[in-house]
């Protein structure tokens, strides 16, 4: 095998195979081929995922295919299920696939089997949210906890601040539940301002517990909290940690014993469904959980076990090469036609551009390919009176993942009808658009018609299931986490570090002494000095 991506077999076939296909319409496709649409679908795990209206032939796949084997695909995933070291630059496993392994399996990370220690946790998990769901779980002055505010930030607060949203209507209504991140104070402000503190838990959720944002609101919370019951020892009954850093817990002043652990083979954009999930599961109740955790757990069998010829994530991170590295889309949309999906988009938007947006490989060489793509996206219907003008009309390819379920969880009359039909549309419209001899035949005006036309060729995914349920849920996020990694393999890069993130955290350390003491010498460029001069006045 040559290493080097762009000069392997499969991806020279490729770009001659581009020159080919690259003018064919969708339309001219489904005339010649009117069977690709069974043909390109796979319905597996409840999931009907229709590709069909991508700009593909049997040839594309069959060599997307063999690009896959040949950068070692199958291999891959194998090392990474059975707990290689597969993230080398930071000598980590990968195992975000084990927290959802049923108990009884075994999983060895240094010779020692995690799933137990998962399986304890949890249990730990759903003993604490059924006292809070109760009302058992009692606060300083005896009363019981009604509000529970998450403060964390990146994957310590998109997973769960997703999953709350999207589980909404299986959640525990008497207790409110609010998520602070940023920095900025009037996030915390916001968050705690009609919130009663004697009924008030924060949980801490910080893997490393040493985030400058998550620390700062923990202890501003701390403050909030003492400023009101005026006793220490509240802390005990109103803060819980969820952290892989006993120490640094502790000496926040966090009883380790409501400390809910996870593990460095953990990363923070794959953790929702850890200790990191306890909102989560306080909300929507330890079966529910447990539920979600059975979805993703079948769809990591599935893209463990099958073909990749029928294989969701496999398809769906090599359909995304095709796009990004032949035809040159720069970003992908995600189009959920469910409202309870409104922060999925945010939530993909982490893992998939925190993991895949990297121009170095594994060898330490640039890559001279297009790797990660800008995710992002809003509900259906809202998204189509906003940004889909440009999707269907503008200059840029842009393929969309279009979302939607047979069953609304709240069925009003016609609602969900015309919902499904929109989606549907929409793939239908992007694929085969209106041509000027269809538009003509409107009595459209000359001048117009250019400006009616639809070219059409641009391609889509649909994904349709049941019901949005947490077991749909838990697919959904393993099928993305798995279309990932597939684009990671293939593109030869390390999906699991970030060191992007870096750069600008130790710079804004240096900056914020400068910011405090008005005296002190500043020593930037001449931008970055003008604007901290600025903000000193
Ligand atoms: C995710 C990233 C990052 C991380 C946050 C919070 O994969 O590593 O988003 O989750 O920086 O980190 P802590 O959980 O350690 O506070």
């Amino acid at each position: 095998m040559n290493n080097r991506l762009t000069e392997s077999t499969a991806w020279k076939a490729l770009e001659m195979h581009f020159r080919e296909l690259r003018d064919l319409s969708l339309r001219t496709m489904f005339v010649q081929d009117p069977g690709r649409s069974e043909r390109f679908s796979v319905k597996d795990q409840g999931i009907l995922f229709d590709y069909s209206k991508h700009r593909i032939t049997d040839q594309t796949l069959s060599l997307l295919f063999q690009l896959a084997g040949e950068r070692g695909l199958a291999e891959k995933i194998e090392a990474m299920f059975s707990g290689e070291k597969i993230n080398i630059t930071e000598n980590r496993a990968v195992l975000h696939t084990a927290l959802r392994a049923p108990k009884g399996s075994a999983i060895m990370v240094d010779g020692h089997n995690v799933v137990p220690d998962i399986h304890e946790v949890l249990e730990k998990m759903a003993g604490f949210s059924n006292q809070i769901r109760s009302g058992a779980w009692k606060g300083y002055t005896g009363k019981p906890i009604r509000n529970i505010v998450n403060i964390g930030i990146g994957g310590s607060d998109l997973g769960p601040v997703m999953a709350y949203e999207a589980l909404k209507f299986y959640t525990q209504r008497n207790l409110t539940f609010r998520f602070v991140s940023n920095i900025d104070g009037s996030d915390f402000t916001e968050a705690v301002h009609d919130l009663q503190a004697e009924e008030t838990l924060f949980i801490v959720a910080s893997k490393t517990f040493t985030t400058l944002e998550t620390m700062t609101n923990a202890r501003t919370a701390r403050s909030w909290l003492l400023e009101k019951l005026q006793n220490g020892q509240a802390v005990a009954r109103h803060f819980v940690a969820l952290s892989t850093n006993e120490k640094e817990v502790s000496e926040f002043g966090i009883d380790t014993r409501n400390m809910f652990g996870f593990w460095d083979w953990v990363g923070g954009r794959y953790s929702m469904d850890s200790a990191i999930g306890l909102s989560t599961m306080i909300a929507i109740g330890p079966d529910n959980f447990y539920s979600m955790l059975e979805g993703f757990h079948r769809m990591d069998e599935h893209f463990r076990h099958t073909p990749f010829e029928r294989n969701i994530p496999v398809i769906m991170g090599l359909l995304g090469i095709w796009y990004i590295d032949f035809f040159g889309a720069m970003t992908q949309a995600i189009l959920p036609y469910d409202n309870y999906l409104k922060r999925f988009p945010a939530y993909l938007q982490q893992l998939t551009m925190e993991s895949n947006g990297k121009y170095v490989t594994l060898d330490g060489e640039r890559a001279d390919y297009n790797t990660g793509a800008v995710y992002w996206g809003e509900p259906g219907t809202n998204g189509q009176h906003s940004f889909y003008q440009l999707i269907h009309q503008g200059t840029s390819l842009i393929p969309c993942d279009f979302i939607g379920f047979r069953t609304s969880l709240n069925p009003l009359p016609l609602h969900q009808d015309y919902l499904v039909a929109n989606m549907i549309a929409q793939g239908e419209a992007l694929a085969f658009g209106k041509s000027a001899d269809e538009v003509k035949k409107e009595n459209v005006p000359d001048s117009l018609v250019p400006h009616k036309v639809f070219e059409g060729n641009r391609p889509s995914s649909t994904f349709f299931m049941e019901k949005l349920t947490p077991e749909y849920l838990g697919k959904l996020v393993a099928m993305y986490e798995h279309a990932v990694y597939t684009q990671g393999v293939v593109w030869g890069i390390n999906p699991f570090d970030q060191m992007g993130v870096e750069l600008g955290k130790v710079l804004a350390m240096k900056i914020i002494p400068e910011l405090q003491d008005v005296q002190k010498a500043v020593s930037h460029d001449g931008s970055t000095n003008n604007l901290i001069r600025y903000y000193r006045g």
